[in-house]
């Protein structure tokens, strides 16, 4: 995937080789030579990724991670922090100051890669669901902020072979996660993966391959955007390579340095947890978007768009749209005579009645207050009518048991039902057609269906 990064550094031949390195990848890549820049930068055209150079005179790359993560605006595009290879203080420092993850000078190509790739398509994914959360917002579906992830006390999965490297790897991660070992990658099927947050995988076990199981776990639906680091040789450069082409996220040399184990592991998950929310309330309020809240059924905005679409099909000379409208008769008495919860439990009931007398493609939609409007694909007049009769008898038949001393109350429906199947009819006349029809049943006695001919 192409990305842009913005390589900050004071010393220009860095700036200059990074560059060369990025671009030979198809990265597009702007640079700057301080952290004032690289912040004006940073706003004006929103980088992929930031990879920022510690030691710099001016504001030096913490207090520019510093400002980066504490702007709204730039909080978002993750910083890789370069520092040099012997600075393990520098490390800790960047991630305590937002850094979300680090390169030692000199730095080796696979690494750079790895990390760029991982940060820009977590970045990607990321910004997708942000722009829905966004609409959600303005929809006034979603509400409230994000929380501040930490990244840990996570379920994690160590796949090693060789019983001491896993032994140590589990009582480095033990002082904040909580990870299991598994020796045998043959038990990964009944595992449970679901509460797993983060596979670690050694490249380099012998009684199995590690790369094919990454492989594994990336194709299979339950576990597709499971996280996984893998541990590689370092004379294995080629290995670490397939390793991200088969989706892992990341990896990490041996020997493991433990700060950095840690961080990176809490990176992942930090990231797979924000993900996974962002994906929660994107969900979730693409479901409020088109529910009415006191019945499921559809709201009105979604049975609009959904009519339209059909009446387009009908239109190219595809079957007939038919609707109905149905409106509970005297409701205002239920309110008076019962009060508003009453009421408001007439609605339910009605709802799950109608919604239960009609075929899965049916859309039944609640219009408003307590008038509903079913959308019938392929029907004609007289299957339309037939079901609307139905629907009628089915509200009529039974009582309805409402309140808490359960009074039995008799509820009748008028039904009015319309149908497209000339080219030229839009949603708002067929609907004005329904209603139509619906008003000479409520005109003429109440409880009845009422068909207006196209
Ligand atoms: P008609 O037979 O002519 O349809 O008479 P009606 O009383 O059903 O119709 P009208 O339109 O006069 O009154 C509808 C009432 O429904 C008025 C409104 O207060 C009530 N209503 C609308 N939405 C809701 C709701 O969500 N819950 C409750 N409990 N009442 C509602
Ligand atoms: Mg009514």
């Amino acid at each position: 995937m192409s990305a842009r990064v913005l390589v900050v550094d004071d010393v220009e031949p860095n700036v200059r080789l990074l560059e060369a390195k990025l671009q030979h990848e198809y990265y597009t890549v702007i640079t700057s030579n301080s952290g004032e820049d690289a912040i004006a930068k940073a706003n004006r055209d929103n980088p992929d990724v930031i990879l920022l150079d510690v030691m710099m005179p001016g504001l030096d790359g913490f207090e520019t991670c510093r400002r980066l993560k504490e702007d709204p605006a730039t909080r978002h595009i993750p910083v890789v922090m370069v520092t040099a290879l012997d600075q393990r203080e520098d490390r800790v420092k960047g991630l305590a100051v937002g850094a979300d993850d680090f390169l030692s000078k000199p730095i080796d190509d696979v690494t750079l890669f790895a990390r760029v790739k991982s940060l820009a398509r977590f970045k990607a994914v990321a910004d997708e669901l942000r722009l829905r959360e966004a609409a959600g917002r303005r929809m006034g579906v979603i509400e409230g902020g994000s929380s501040r992830e930490l990244g840990l006390n996570a379920r994690i999965l160590i796949v090693e072979d060789d019983p001491r490297r896993a032994a140590r790897l589990k009582r480095t991660l033990e002082v904040e996660q909580r990870p299991m070992l598994m020796q045998d990658s043959n038990a990964l099927g009944p595992m449970g993966q679901s509460t797993v947050e983060l596979m670690i995988i050694s490249a380099s076990g012998t009684s199995f391959d590690g790369l094919r199981l990454a492989a594994h776990v990336r194709g299979q639906e339950s576990t597709r955007s499971l996280p996984i680091l893998a541990i590689c040789e370092p004379e294995e450069k080629i290995k670490a390579l397939r390793a991200l082409e088969v989706g892992v996220n990341d990896f990490i040399y041996r020997p493991i340095d433990d700060d950095e184990l840690l961080a990176r592991t809490r990176t992942l998950i930090k990231r797979k947890r924000h993900i996974d929310q962002l994906r929660l309330t994107v969900d979730s309020s693409m479901e409020l978007a088109v529910t009415d809240q006191l019945t499921g059924l559809h709201n009105r905005r979604y049975m609009e768009t959904q009519l339209k679409a059909l009446l387009a099909r009908s239109s190219r000379g595809g079957p007939p749209v038919s609707v109905l409208i149905a409106d509970i008769d005297h409701f205002k008495r239920v309110n008076d005579l019962f009060g508003h919860d009453a009421g408001d439990n007439v609605i339910r009931e009605f709802a799950a009645r109608l919604a239960s007398n009609f075929r899965p493609r049916d859309l039944a939609c609640r219009f408003g207050g307590e008038e509903f409007v079913v959308i019938m694909p392929e029907t004609n007049a007289n299957d339309a009518n037939m079901i609307a009769e139905r629907l009628r008898q089915s509200i009529e038949e039974a009582a309805f048991f409402i309140g808490a001393s359960r009074d039995a109350l008799d509820v009748t429906c008028s039904v009015g039902v319309a149908v497209a199947n000339s080219a030229e009819l839009d949603y708002e006349t067929l609907l004005k057609r329904a209603d139509e029809a619906l008003y000479v049943a409520k005109r003429s006695g109440r409880n009845k269906v009422v068909s207006q001919a196209a």
